[in-house]
């Protein structure tokens, strides 16, 4: 277990690198270009920049979450050759850095999806929240005023300029179903894949969030069928998940244990999170305890022990904390907790070997 903690730039975080390095055991850091607009090639000069400053921490900069994904590729619309091309073309320049594994999604218009980003837990913190009524009543472009008036930063896969253009991406839309959906990424995989393997890039898909459609746009990453299928669009090592227990964890019907056992080892890259499901479908996300939440975490993480675990792991969202003032789901003490929690079942598991 490789752990790492997610981190969104020098002007672009609340959180220092300098904390990041008093919470034990954190080896590297998930980086990103956060402020290159999706579908342009991260070149060589501001991939330096980025993967130095890092380093100069003591930390390694092997993952990258997200290189995202051009619409017009979900889309399968005439401009995707174009737009894969230059994907290839960041592949490379990132492996020139030593970049191990590329998280990506392949979500419609939306990434992941709350509609309260600071709800209340009975303990007094506040966490992302997903009301199932709220979302199916809403009109889309109301869910983008909510995640805008959230943060101050903007979030990735929510980008002004794409949400600008949301009316006209549902349009486009209405012609992909689920099937069309598997067939352009498909496409895409086929095309990056060998460039990918060449440059010794591990891709792990990143489940959708939520696992299930919403506003009517096909969502297919959401099961354990939907691994089963990724998986048999190539056998390439480079063809991998990022393994997200509270995204497909907020579907009852996948048994994140169980899950772990059968694909860790197609996972270069684990998110591990807890979220606590209600009966009406709506979750709430909780520390990382098991007892905290639905998802059984100590035995994912017993999971990853018994096969020797040897991806990276990183804390995925966390609870604002303490009065923090933080990106949504991304400050510094519960996801060091979380670390903490991750760490300990680990060694525990360790030691009983
Ligand atoms: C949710 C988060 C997401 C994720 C992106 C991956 O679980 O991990 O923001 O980073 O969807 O592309
Ligand atoms: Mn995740």
């Amino acid at each position: 277990m490789n752990m790492t903690f997610r981190w969104y730039g020098r002007d672009n975080d609340t959180v220092t690198l300098d904390q990041v390095k008093q919470i034990p055991n954190v080896k590297g850091i998930v980086w990103a270009l956060h402020a290159k607009p999706v579908g342009e090639v991260w070149e060589l000069e501001e991939i330096r920049s980025e993967v130095e400053y890092i380093q100069s921490f003591g930390f390694h900069a092997d993952v990258v979450e997200s290189v995202n994904i051009h619409e017009s590729i979900k889309l399968g619309n005439s401009e995707r050759d174009q737009y894969i091309e230059k994907y290839k073309e960041t592949i490379r320049n990132l492996s020139k850095f030593g970049v191990k594994v590329i998280c990506y999604n392949f979500m419609p218009v939306f990434d992941w999806t709350r509609t309260d980003m600071y709800h209340p837990l009975p303990d007094g913190s506040t966490a992302l929240f997903y009301e199932k009524a709220k979302v199916e009543g809403l009109d889309p472009q109301e869910l983008v005023q909510t995640v805008s008036e959230a943060s101050d930063l903007t979030l990735p896969g929510w980008e002004p300029e794409k949400m600008a253009r949301i009316g006209e991406l549902f349009e486009a839309y209405k012609e992909i179903d689920e099937e069309r959906l598997w067939e352009n990424l498909s496409y895409f995989l086929q095309a990056i894949l060998p460039v990918a393997e060449e440059c010794d890039i591990r891709m792990g898909i990143h489940p959708d969030d939520p696992p299930w459609p919403i506003f009517g746009l096909p969502r297919i990453m959401t099961s354990e069928a939907s691994i089963k299928r990724l998986l048999s669009i190539s056998d390439s090592k480079s063809n991998g998940l990022t393994f997200c227990t509270g995204s497909l964890g907020a579907n009852p019907l996948n048994n994140m244990v169980d899950l772990a056992s059968k694909y860790a080892r197609y996972s270069p890259f684990a998110h591990i999170r807890n979220v606590k499901i209600f009966d009406n479908g709506d979750f709430i996300e909780t520390s990382h305890l098991t007892s905290d939440g639905s998802i059984d975490i100590t035995n994912v993480v017993k999971e990853l022990s018994s096969i020797e675990y040897e991806g990276y792991v990183r804390p995925d969202h966390g609870r604002h904390l303490w009065g923090e003032k933080c990106r949504p789901g991304y400050g510094l003490y519960d996801r060091a907790l979380g670390i903490m929690y991750l760490h300990g079942l680990w060694d525990a598991y360790k030691a009983s070997k």
